[in-house]
């Protein structure tokens, strides 16, 4: 493999490896590729670095995971001098950390911004990938990595009228970059998931009027966010070492924590809402991690279930709106928590009113209103915390053909299926990072980000090294790992609610639980020795080998 890009005979230029995307996996892809002399292009939608953060510029926006922990470890000098200014940073100060990122790796020169992949096609001849960009330009790369993310595909709802609506119509996973003024203005949000429940508070600071219009109540727990002291970033600097080491090797969700050695059951009921009272006040989604059993064991659930919901009838004074925030239909932590600030609070303000379309669905939406349960509610401005089209959404975009013409869509109609969430068998040389099938988005996505991008790039010197010029994953072990990452599953609470996790937020879309929920440690233990036992289930050929199948 070249140092540098070349052009083939038909004039298209050529790279070792194009990544789809350059939010943080797509730049960390970049920067262990040029590191290991491989030549590499970046396409990437928007204008900018940052993926997720360059477009969830909604008002409120901000990290769950705290933000010494949600920063990338490849670079010791970057963690040691990075100042993240708060518990958890806002939207825009993570969005500086990327802009950081790729000035001081000098990424953007390889980076392609305002360019959208469109098609991507495998060669089985020359194991080479074709990728068609929206610029009209058609490349080849021996490799293609899909850093697209697991939520980047805002997800306009299907709503009778939406189009009509005569106000501005805002979505908050694909935010204006100008500022977006709601002094003065009726405001209605609907969705609340993260989202909506991160930008309800802040809108209703300035909106004359907010209505919330709530399909599923939601459990919140206080995110407590605070500016961080300059003793609390050096003890983070001072251990970094066994912090990364603890979140990558030993912890389920990529979090150094506390690991739970109990279950609820285990406590009376006072120790337990002791216990529960102090990661409330505590705040943040070790909320979760109280006791071992909250994800699998229903009654253990219950009891911090209740807990919340009795939190939420202390807040919120109205009663009938405390009874309507309170979630009922299931398991706290099934549908991912939300990390909030005064959330349940802001319902006692007398500019929040809170309408329930689980009993009374959206009818419609006129020109100045939604209408629900026969009634207008007029509205200047429409936000919509509707989620997105999450895991398999933005890879489903891109037209992706592998062996046979099979496309990608095709093979993953009733669902995703990949071997390790990393590949998907008869698309060989194709590599998703967070894919379906890996713990992804029930992790610090950067941990994961990081195992992923260290174990591909690790994957392609051995490659180089052995004169391998494609791999694949074998349908068998592929069919095995399907059906583990649903037996893990199965194990928990998770399927029991109706969550993007489970592609319930999208009509028609199969009901399959797409992350695995196995554990950050214990996935990454597989990986790794997957590829000490030689790439353990995925095929490997060389050149000649190639030939010959093509021969014969
Ligand atoms: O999206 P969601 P989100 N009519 O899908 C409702 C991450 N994130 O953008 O639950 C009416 O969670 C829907 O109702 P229901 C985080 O991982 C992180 O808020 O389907 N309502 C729900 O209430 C998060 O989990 C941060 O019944 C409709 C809401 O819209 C993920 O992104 C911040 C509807 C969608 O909630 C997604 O969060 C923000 C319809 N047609 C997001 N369609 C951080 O803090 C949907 N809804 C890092």
């Amino acid at each position: 493999m070249s140092v540098q890009s070349s052009a083939t005979n038909t004039g298209a230029a050529r790279y070792d490896v194009v990544v789809v995307g350059a939010g943080f996996a797509g730049m960390y892809m970049l920067h262990r590729l040029r590191g290991l002399g491989f030549t590499a292009r970046v396409y990437e939608q928007g204008s900018g670095v940052g993926g997720t953060w360059y477009w969830n510029r909604y008002p409120g926006a901000r990290c769950d995971v705290e933000s010494m922990q949600y920063s990338y470890s490849f670079s010791d000098e970057l963690q040691q001098q990075w100042n993240w200014s708060e518990r958890y940073a806002p939207q825009p100060e993570i969005l500086q950390y990327a802009n950081h990122v790729a000035d001081r790796f000098d990424l953007r020169r390889d980076i392609q911004f305002d360019t959208r992949v469109e098609r991507a096609s495998f060669d089985e001849r020359d194991n080479l990938w074709s990728v068609t960009t929206s610029d009209g330009k058609t490349v080849t790369a021996r490799f293609v990595v899909l850093a697209t993310g697991c939520l980047s595909n805002a997800r306009k709802p299907d709503i009778k009228g939406l189009d009509r609506f005569e106000g501005k119509v805002y979505h908050t996973g694909h935010w204006p970059h100008d500022e977006v003024d709601f002094t003065g203005l009726r405001v209605g949000v609907i969705g609340t998931g993260s989202s909506g429940i991160q930008s309800v508070p802040m809108i209703a600071e300035e909106a004359s009027h907010v209505t919330v219009f709530q399909r599923t109540a939601q459990f919140s727990i206080p995110a407590r966010n605070a500016g961080l002291t300059d003793e609390e970033r050096n003890w983070f600097r001072a251990n970094y070492p066994e912090v990364r080491r603890f979140a990558r090797e030993q912890s389920k969700n990529g979090i150094y924590t506390e690991m739970p050695d109990r279950g609820a059951l285990d406590d009376g009921d006072n120790k337990r809402r002791s216990n529960y009272e102090a990661r409330w006040q505590r705040g943040g989604l070790t909320f979760m991690t109280v006791y071992n059993n909250l994800a699998l064991d229903k009654t253990a659930n219950d009891t911090a279930a209740d807990f919340v919901r009795d939190k939420i009838a202390e807040i919120v004074r109205d009663p009938a709106t405390a009874q309507l925030l309170q979630p009922n239909d299931h398991p706290i932590g099934s549908k991912r928590i939300c990390i909030d600030t005064d959330y349940f609070a802001t319902f006692n303000r007398p500019n929040v009113a809170l309408v329930d379309i689980k009993t009374n669905p959206i009818e419609e939406i006129t020109k100045t209103a939604i209408r629900t349960g026969g009634k207008d509610i007029e509205l200047d401005a429409l936000v919509l915390a509707t989620g997105f089209d999450a895991m398999t959404g933005s890879v489903a975009k891109i037209a992706i053909s592998g062996r046979g013409g099979q496309t990608l869509n095709q093979k993953w109609a009733d669902g995703p299926r990949t071997y390790l969430g990393l590949m998907s068998a008869g698309f060989p040389n194709l590599f998703v990072i967070t894919g379906p099938g890996s713990p992804s988005v029930l992790s610090n996505m950067i941990v994961s980000i990081e195992q992923h991008v260290d174990w591909i790039s690790d994957c392609l010197s051995h490659m180089r090294d052995n004169a391998l010029e494609a791999m694949e994953a074998e349908r068998d072990a592929e069919d095995r790992w399907v059906a583990h990452v649903n037996d893990v599953a199965a194990n928990t609470l998770y399927p029991q609610a109706n969550s993007w996790y489970m592609g319930a937020n999208i009509p028609g879309k199969p009901r399959i639980f797409m992350p695995y929920i196995g554990g950050v440690g214990p996935y990454r233990q597989i990986c790794n020795d997957v590829a000490a036992r030689g790439y353990e289930g995925f095929a490997m050929t060389g050149r000649r080998q190639t030939q010959q199948a093509a021969a014969s």
